[in-house]
C-alpha cells in the first residue's frame, strides 16, 4: 500500500513538473538567442537578456524611457549604434529569425541600418557578406528591405526582399522581422514582415552597374556565404559607411528558428514569450505595450 502511493506522489510530482515546464518562461522562450529589450535607462551597455551578448554603445544615442515596450534608444542618424557581440549563433544556424521594433524619422533620404551583420566592410550594398534590415536601399528610397547576400554576387545567390509597396510613415512604431529558413541551402528562403504582414517583394527587380539583374525574389539557389562575417551584429549601423539609423528602436529579439507569421503576429502582441507558447495562452505581460 505505501509502495502504491509512494508511485502515485511521484507521478503526480512528475505530471505537476511537466505542466509546469510548459508553460514556464524557459519553454516559451525556446529558440530565443539574444533580447536587447533596450530598457536600461542609463549607462554605455545595452543588456542582453536572453543570451548574455551585451551591447556597447557607440556615438551618443540617448536612451528613452517611453518607448514600445518600455524603454528604447534614440538615434540621431549621425554615429549612432550599438555593437552586440552576437556571432557565433547567426553563423551557423541553418534557420533563424530577426526581429525590432522600429520608428524612423525619414524614410526619403537614404539608406538606413536598423540591424546588421557581416563583413565590417559591407556597407549594404557591394561586395562583402551581410545580413541586415533597413528603411530604403540602394537606388530605392521609401521601401523597407532585407538583404542576406552580397552585393558582388547576384542572380541566384542573394536574398534582397525590397518592398513593393512604399513605406513613408515617420510618425509612430512598426516591427520588422526577417525569418530565413535552410540558411546552408540548397534553397534558402527569406520571409520579411512588417507589422506581421508578409512584405510582396519588388518582382522586377533592378538593374546594378554592371548590368546584372539582381533578384529582389524572396528565396535563392544559393545559399550566401557566411564564412566571411567578421563582425558581431550590430544595432542602428552597417560596418561601413554612414548610414546609420535616425529614429527610436525597441525590443530587438534573435531567434534560432524561423518563425512562422503567427508566431510573428503573436510576438507583436505580447512579446517574446508569446512567440512559441507550446500550450494555449498564457496572459503573459511583457512591459507595457504602447
Ligand atoms: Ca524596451
Ligand atoms: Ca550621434
Amino acid at each position: 500500500m505505501f509502495m502504491r502511493m509512494n508511485m502515485r506522489f511521484r507521478l503526480l510530482v512528475f505530471l505537476t513538473l511537466l505542466v509546469f515546464a510548459a508553460f514556464s518562461g524557459t519553454s516559451a522562450m525556446a529558440g530565443l538567442v539574444a533580447h536587447w529589450k533596450l530598457d536600461d535607462g542609463t549607462g554605455a551597455t545595452a543588456v542582453d537578456s536572453a543570451g548574455g551578448h551585451d551591447g556597447t554603445i557607440e556615438g551618443d544615442p540617448v536612451w528613452e524611457a517611453n518607448g514600445k515596450i518600455d524603454g528604447a534608444m534614440v538615434f540621431d542618424g549621425d554615429g549612432d549604434y550599438i555593437q552586440t557581440t552576437l556571432m557565433d549563433e547567426l553563423h551557423t544556424a541553418e534557420n533563424f529569425t530577426i526581429a525590432v521594433w522600429f520608428w524612423t524619422n525619414v524614410t526619403d533620404t537614404g539608406q538606413q541600418h536598423i540591424l546588421w551583420m557581416g563583413d565590417v566592410a559591407g556597407n549594404g550594398w557591394g561586395g562583402q557578406q551581410e545580413l541586415h534590415l533597413s528603411i530604403n536601399h540602394f537606388a530605392y528610397s521609401n521601401i523597407v528591405n532585407a538583404y542576406f547576400a552580397s552585393g558582388g554576387e547576384l542572380d541566384g545567390t542573394a536574398i534582397n526582399i525590397v518592398s513593393k509597396e512604399e513605406f513613408t510613415d515617420t510618425s509612430g512604431w512598426h516591427h520588422l522581422a526577417l525569418a530565413i529558413k535552410n540558411a546552408n541551402g540548397p534553397i534558402v528562403t527569406g520571409r520579411l514582415y512588417l507589422d506581421g504582414e508578409w512584405v510582396e517583394p519588388l518582382v522586377d527587380g533592378f538593374v546594378n552597374g554592371d548590368g546584372d539583374l539582381f533578384p529582389t525574389i524572396d528565396s535563392t539557389d544559393k545559399p550566401p556565404d557566411r564564412t566571411e562575417w567578421n563582425t558581431a551584429l550590430r544595432i542602428g549601423a552597417p560596418g561601413a559607411a554612414s548610414r546609420y539609423f535616425n529614429g527610436m528602436i525597441d525590443d530587438v529579439t534573435i531567434w534560432d528558428k524561423t518563425l512562422a507569421q503567427d508566431d510573428i503576429q503573436d510576438l507583436i502582441k505580447g512579446g517574446p514569450g508569446t512567440a512559441v507558447q507550446p500550450v494555449g495562452k498564457l496572459a503573459t505581460t511583457w512591459g507595457a505595450l504602447k
